[in-house]
């Protein structure tokens, strides 16, 4: 259940081992009306390699499977009236029921949901389960968010038709994270946002292109004004495109 009182890093703590070290593990089981959506992405080279690692142990759910009725009914119009249609609460329990253990995370994605960064899939990648429900329509039915959800998590200001798409970004994001994941481990920790500014321009040859010209101070070789350069940059285009960053 959700308690608005406490910050969100507290419902993450349960997922660290004893010494506060991320697990070796995630399970994550996602549950959507459109698992097709979230296959083809989950399945490529990099998601793919944390599979066959075993850091990640991925399952995606259809929904219908826990629906109990001839017609495989998930959603209905909502009460009180109004546009489209709410999912309804029976089938998601179901399923998150059978799914989930002691040490569970149960999110939901959802545009109402608490705003996705860096610094929540940091998190998210030290617990070791993650039920994943993906809204769809014009909602989930509210007891599903009061009685059986830990997090509700929007991706961003806007409306996507499915959360299934909204899954597989949080999903992308957390598991990069994991241990062993990507090649080189230093990237994750260079990443934009990890140090609150943008990433500084980067090249590659040709050295001249068009008449363009890569910046000398890249081919000097002088590595204090490199990393110079490339701070003044960083700041000079997190102040053009994210103003917000710099407080
Ligand atoms: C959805 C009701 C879920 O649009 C989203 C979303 C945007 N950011 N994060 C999730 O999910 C689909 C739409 C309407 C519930």
């Amino acid at each position: 259940m959700i308690d608005r009182n406490r910050p969100a890093f507290e419902y993450f703590t349960h997922g660290l081992g004893s010494s506060g070290e991320p697990p070796l593990a995630m399970k994550i089981d996602i549950v959507t009306l459109f698992p097709e959506i979230c296959r083809a992405p989950l399945n490529e080279s990099i998601m793919k390699r944390a599979q066959k690692k075993e850091t990640v142990d991925l399952y995606i759910h259809n929904l219908r499977d826990w629906t109990t009725d001839k017609h495989h009914v998930a959603d209905d119009a909502p009460f009180g009236g109004g546009q489209g249609m709410v999912m309804k609460p029976e089938p998601i329990f179901a399923a998150v029921e059978e799914l989930r253990n002691q040490t569970s995370k149960v999110v939901l994605m959802s545009p109402a949901g608490r705003r996705f960064d860096q610094q929540m899939a940091a998190q998210l990648s030290g617990e070791s389960h993650l039920v994943i429900i993906c809204g769809h329509y014009e909602g989930v039915d509210h007891r599903v968010i009061e009685h059986l959800v830990d997090l509700e998590i929007s991706i961003g200001d806007y409306v996507l038709t499915n959360g299934a798409i909204a899954a597989v970004v949080l999903v992308d994001a957390v598991v990069r994270l994991m241990p062993g994941v990507l090649g080189h481990e230093q990237s994750a920790v260079d990443d934009s946002f990890s140090r609150g500014l943008l990433e500084a321009p980067q090249y590659t040859r040709p050295a001249e292109f068009r008449s363009w010209k890569v910046p000398d101070v890249l081919l000097s070789g002088n590595h204090a004004e490199i990393a110079a350069w490339r701070n003044e940059q960083a700041r000079k285009r997190t102040k053009q495109n994210r103003p917000d960053l710099l407080r």
